[in-house]
């Protein structure tokens, strides 16, 4: 399962979900609006509370997680693209 720790007017989140959208890749959103109580679970996660943030459970023995819009952005490409 991929998920995406976002917010709607990240414009680089925008930039890795139309990326997502480009590769027809399902995804969970998790919304991290400012303020929100659901970043303590992005801080524990990856450290620091930036979007986006990926994570890919689809190999349970090597969950990836990601910062970095380009980061992100290489990887899926790498990972999902034909
Ligand atoms: N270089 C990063 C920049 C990401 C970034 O600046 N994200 C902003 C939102 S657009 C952020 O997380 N700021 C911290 C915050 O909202 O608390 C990338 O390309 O992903």
């Amino acid at each position: 399962m991929l998920e995406l720790y976002q917010m709607e007017h990240c414009p680089f989140c925008a930039k890795v979900r139309q990326v997502m959208e480009e590769l027809d890749l399902d995804f969970v959103s998790r919304n991290m609006s400012k303020g929100s109580q659901k970043r303590e679970l992005l801080r524990r996660l990856g450290g620091k509370e930036q979007v986006p943030f990926l994570v890919d459970t689809s190999d349970q023995n090597h969950v990836v997680m990601l910062y970095e819009s380009n980061d992100i952005i290489n990887y899926l490409r790498k990972q999902y693209g034909t």
